[in-house]
């Protein structure tokens, strides 16, 4: 155990991982404290908008025996999906809220957010990337009705307000991290996946953050069957946002809701339909509304806003892919 926790220790500092509080300098806590009341403040701040905008916040869910699949995603890098039985039933940890998001907005509230922690057993070799952990939370929010351009749009004005808000607000954080918050301006470009595939190849997710310098949205990117797939065109209306050095942000889309596209895209992906057999019922019975909606990760909002090198540095606890800290 003490020779576990050693190497733990040496790893860490070897790979200019995040450190655990208590083996950091004072200066380091200094910093991890500064860039906490900062992500304290962009989660108020954001909270808030998305009230303003007319979305009602709601708990997370954590255990479910439905979740995201992760799959058919070429961005998905799972070693592990947990699964554990309780009161002789299947759960999952949730990867992601989607399917409750696409039966809240057809049941309950028209436009709603969760800010969702999500257990993603993210590939240890993915520690080292600066934007993987096994433990995040994402601001997770879905409008029935709403588009594909207005959820971008709303995004947009959410970043901006947040720019000025913190940047304004929290000057002595920002001067203890010597750090600025980032400048950009609204609204960000948009790149079509399949010309990032000509200029950079099969890569260009890791490419393209060198070479942009403020954020800029792709769309049409082939993935999960919830996210729509225009049946002619096989054209998918849906989006990431990438920021420039860190990469991808956000994720979100117009949503599938018809039963006969679901199961379709279902099948040809592999993705086993026993465990969506809720939702499919609901569609076929025409019950799911279409939506729209997106993802933020709020780890990666509040490192690239203060500049972490990584981001565990925005948690109290990091959660680092393939590093189990004692806390
Ligand atoms: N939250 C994302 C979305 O709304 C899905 C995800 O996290 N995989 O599209």
């Amino acid at each position: 155990m003490e020779y576990e926790k050693q190497k733990i220790d040496e790893g860490i500092e070897k790979r200019g991982l995040p450190k655990p509080l208590h083996r950091m300098s004072e200066k380091e806590r200094l910093e991890r404290r500064a860039r906490i009341r900062i992500g304290s403040e962009i989660l108020a701040y954001a909270e808030g908008f998305m009230r303003r905008e007319g979305f009602v916040q709601m708990l997370p869910v954590l255990l479910s025996p439905i979740t995201d699949p992760l799959w058919p995603d070429p961005a998905a890098g799972i070693y592990k999906r947990l699964e554990v039985d309780i009161y002789g039933t299947t759960v999952r940890t949730m990867h992601s809220m989607i399917v409750h998001k696409l039966v809240g907005t057809s049941m309950l509230l028209d436009r709603f957010f969760v800010v969702s922690p999500n257990i993603r057993l993210e590939k240890p070799e993915r520690a080292s990337t600066g934007r993987h952990l096994f433990e995040f939370s994402q601001m997770d929010f879905e409008a029935s009705g709403a588009s594909s351009a207005e959820i971008r749009s709303l995004i947009e004005r959410m970043l901006h307000g947040l720019a000025g808000h913190v940047g304004s607000s929290m000057k002595d954080e920002f001067s203890a991290i010597g750090a600025e918050v980032p400048r950009f301006k609204i609204p960000f470009s948009v790149y079509e996946r399949e010309e990032l595939e000509k200029e950079y190849g099969k890569d260009w997710e890791d490419e393209l953050p060198k070479h942009i310098s403020e954020p800029a949205w792709i769309v049409d990117l082939p993935r999960e069957f919830y996210d729509f797939e225009d049946p002619e065109t096989h054209r998918w209306d849906n989006f990431d946002l990438y920021l420039p050095k860190r990469g991808e942000l956000v994720t979100g889309a117009l949503r599938e809701f018809e039963y006969e596209k679901m199961l379709s895209k279902m099948e040809g992906a592999g993705v086993k339909k026993e465990l969506y057999s809720l939702l499919l019922e609901l569609a076929k019975d025409g019950r799911i509304r279409q939506s729209a909606g997106a993802g933020i990760g709020m780890e990666r909002l509040i490192a690239w806003f203060t500049d972490a090198p990584h981001v565990g540095d925005v948690q109290a606890f990091p959660k680092v892919p393939g590093v189990v800290y004692e806390l």
